[in-house]
């Protein structure tokens, strides 16, 4: 039994001794080679930071996005590193992946930094990334519709990396319906897409105005080939709900905000199609809880993630409280989009803290109303949280029985 003072303490222990599966990250295998992005000036011209960098900067978006990527990342340096304290949590995470490799965090030139990027060798490199982050595997977005991605599956098909599970996106073929396929050359497109990948889920974000039955192809494709195709696969579909995309143009991939989805249609799905595994994160944090209560109705839905403008220890906090509350260790905390590879250290590092004290409140509680609490227990229950609830619904093989 574990003394209520010496919790805390032992939740942080098994965090960090654990090793986690990433459910959601924009990563590719290392044999995708410039698709997969690392490094500082990757890292610096992420569209969380340059979203910021317009903030403080005179400089207009049209005049930054034609300077080169190394000028873009010092102008990012120097207004968000240097001008000002990187506070934020995006600015503060490139501190963190400087720190971690022993990098200068407050240089002016980003020289040395450059110098110590340049001299890795790429495949060492993820591996080293993969054990300071304390992650075993994650889940990629494969888009079989990007010109720059399809031709890299034709040679060897699957990942061929058994750190990078696939995940087939369908947002191209879901929100931007193009030429009219009939929904069996859909499913024969998703059937061939699906032996190439081996993907461990389909995965679509969704509007706020997402509606669900509609009068839409997206309805009708959803009906006709992409539930029956995830159903004979064995596959959950992800749902990645309250995305507006493009509200400013102008600064492209930062330029995407968020809104409040109507759950009424994940409800209707959910419950017209029970042999349907559901993954679902919604963007807005007016929808977290109710989307505790809907996934306390169907034990086909699985809420994963604080995602994008969640991911914040204050918004964390809430979120994971209540899914607690709400759902036992019956969900799947955290994914860290990370769309550099460094990324995962300070994401996950980040998800850690922020879980340590939720998770050991729990425990407190627990011990206070009668229950003791061993170390056994909370092993089991992080390894379910962050490893075995993504494996037991994506069927995946456990490789622990927890
Ligand atoms: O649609 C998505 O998968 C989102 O995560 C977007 O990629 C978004 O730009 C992002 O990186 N969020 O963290
Ligand atoms: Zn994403």
């Amino acid at each position: 039994m574990i003394p209520r003072n010496e919790i805390a303490s032992t939740v942080r222990d098994v965090l960090a001794a654990t090793e986690f599966i990433d459910v959601h990250t924009h990563l590719f295998a290392p044999r995708f080679g410039e698709l997969g992005l690392w490094g500082i000036d990757e890292l610096l011209t992420y569209h969380y930071l340059e979203a910021e960098l317009f903030r403080f900067s005179d400089i207009a978006p049209a005049a930054y996005f034609h300077l080169s990527k190394t000028a873009r990342a010092d102008l990012i340096w120097k207004t968000l590193f240097v001008e000002n304290a990187p506070i934020s949590e995006a600015a503060r995470g490139v501190v963190a992946v400087l720190s971690a490799f022993g990098l200068p965090v407050a240089a002016p030139s980003l020289d040395p930094i450059r110098e110590y990027f340049r001299n890795q060798n790429a495949a060492d490199h993820v591996a080293r990334v993969f054990r300071m982050a304390g992650i075993r595997t994650v889940v990629m977005t494969n888009d079989p519709l990007d010109p720059a991605e399809a031709p890299l599956w034709s040679s060897e098909g699957a990942p061929g990396d058994a750190r990078f599970h696939a995940a087939l996106r369908l947002d191209r073929l879901l929100n931007e319906p193009g030429a009219e396929e009939t929904p069996a050359e859909v499913r024969r497109f998703l059937d061939r897409w699906a032996k190439r990948m081996q993907p461990v889920y389909m995965a679509v974000s969704l509007p706020d105005t997402f509606r669900f039955p509609d009068d839409d192809v997206r309805t009708g494709l959803l009906r006709s080939a992409v539930l029956p195709a995830c159903r004979d696969l064995n596959i959950p579909l992800a749902l990645m709900i309250g995305v507006r995309r493009q509200v400013n143009p102008a600064i492209f991939l930062a330029g995407d905000a968020s809104g409040r989805a109507d759950l009424r249609s994940l409800e209707t799905l959910c419950r017209e199609y029970p042999e349907n595994r559901f993954l679902v994160t919604v963007l807005s944090r007016e929808n977290q809880h109710e989307l505790c209560v809907l996934a306390r109705k169907f034990a086909n839905l699985m809420p994963f993630g604080c995602w994008w403008f969640l991911n914040n220890p204050s918004i964390v906090e809430e979120i994971t409280r209540e899914r607690l509350e709400m759902l036992g260790t019956s969900f799947i905390p955290q994914h860290s989009d990370a769309r550099i590879l460094e990324q995962l250290i300070y994401k996950w590092k980040n998800t850690r803290r922020a879980m340590a004290p939720i998770l050991a409140r729990g425990y407190e509680l627990l011990i206070d109303d009668g229950r003791a609490v061993t170390r056994a227990d909370i092993e089991r229950d992080v390894r379910k949280l962050f490893c075995g609830n993504f494996e037991r619904f994506g069927m995946l093989t456990s490789t622990f029985t927890g």
